[in-house]
């Protein structure tokens, strides 16, 4: 069968793992790249094997003959870059935090529904085998019905290191990390109907708030805690694991420090190891990260072939996207936001 052509659009700090990843896909291609950095083209181009490349995403797209194309640029970027694979009927990938605003991912979403071209939000956290542990012990039926549920990402990792932009904007923490969390959330505990938060920023050399303390009400009658801390310096660093509690009707399931997966019930304790691969590409400790950019790009593919909408369609991302507004929304007034708020 013939592989699937794709591009990439953004040759940044992250667009690396996609391209590891993507080479690690046998039924894919990437055939070319685009930047509007020459440094960082030619850098990636050089690294990958990869002749051809564009300066411009329009003068890619008009002249590539591709099965899909992959937008790894910062968010002010996504809305026309999408439109315009929409625009050119070539379906589109976009990283997260898929827009800016509320109005611009639904809009995003209407003109790839509108052109009949798939679009997938690169929300992939919840593709971490870790996460995905969490949610084949609460399908398992072990724990009962849940009815609690804690999501927790705490750290003090310089994360405006390798991503200095991440200090500029007047988001942070909810906007490029909170999102992945609260995606979780929406992934173990289904739809929230509403939001409360609180938010604080501790470090001042930044603009953002680096802490956030969120409250959702889940459809499934889950109430979960989602926090989120980039000031919060541990005994041991655990960037980037996510933590999780879930409290059922007959137990419990932690996912604790180092990938420790506790099941609890009145028969006593079931530990097991839920560490991630770390693949040929991967260093620790973003192995776990990485390992889901693989297992989300080999979803794309195989939706692609079989025409099935991806787990993290731009539909379905319109959800997690809004528990973000929602976010903002209530910690700016102090109140519940309900997600109807931020939708209508
Ligand atoms: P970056 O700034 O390092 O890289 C972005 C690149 O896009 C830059 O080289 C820039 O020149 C290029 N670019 C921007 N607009 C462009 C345009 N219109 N046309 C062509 N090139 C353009 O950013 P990054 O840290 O790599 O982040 C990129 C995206 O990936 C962000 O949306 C970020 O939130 C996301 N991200 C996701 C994860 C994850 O785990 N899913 C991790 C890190 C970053
Ligand atoms: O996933 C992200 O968007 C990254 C990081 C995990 C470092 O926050 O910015």
């Amino acid at each position: 069968m013939a592989r699937l052509k794709g591009a990439l659009i953004g040759c940044g700090f992250f667009a690396v793992n996609q391209l590891h990843a993507w080479r690690m896909i046998d039924a894919v291609e990437i055939v070319a790249i685009c930047d509007r950095d020459p440094a960082r083209l030619a850098a990636v181009g050089d690294s990958f094997g990869i002749a051809r490349r564009y300066a411009d995403a329009a003068a890619l797209l008009s002249a590539e003959r591709l099965d899909f194309v992959d937008v790894a640029t910062t968010v002010a970027s996504h809305r026309a870059l999408v439109e315009m694979a929409a625009a050119a009927r070539i379906p589109v990938i976009c990283q997260k935090p898929i827009a800016p605003t509320y109005a611009d991912a639904r809009a995003m979403v209407e003109a790839c529904e509108a052109a009949g071209v798939p679009l997938m939000i690169h929300e992939n956290f919840r593709w971490q085998s870790p996460i995905r542990a969490v949610r084949a012990a609460i399908d398992a039926g072990r724990i009962g019905t849940p009815f609690f549920g804690r999501v927790s990402f705490r750290s003090a990792y310089d994360v405006f290191a390798g991503q200095p932009y991440l200090a500029e904007g007047e988001r942070f923490i909810i906007e490029d990390l909170g999102i992945h969390i609260l995606d979780i959330a929406r992934y173990l505990f289904g739809d929230a109907t509403s939001v409360t938060a609180r938010t604080r920023r501790i470090n001042p050399r930044i603009r953002g708030e680096d802490v956030a303390t969120m409250l959702l009400d889940h459809a499934s009658g889950v109430t979960s805690v989602v926090d989120c801390s980039y000031a919060s310096r541990l005994e041991e660093e655990l960037f980037p694991q996510t933590l999780v509690e879930v409290d059922g009707s007959a137990g419990t399931i932690r996912l604790e420090r180092d990938y420790r997966l506790v099941v609890t019930t009145a028969d006593g304790s079931t530990v097991t190891d839920a560490a991630p691969p770390v693949l040929p590409f991967a260093a620790k400790p973003w192995h776990v990260i990485q390992e889901s950019v693989y297992r989300i790009e080999a979803h794309w593919a195989d939706c692609l072939a079989s025409g099935r909408e991806p787990d993290t369609s731009g539909r379905d991302n319109l959800k997690t996207f809004a528990l973000v507004e929602a976010a903002y929304l209530g910690a700016r007034t102090g109140r519940p936001v309900a997600l109807s708020e931020v939708t209508a």
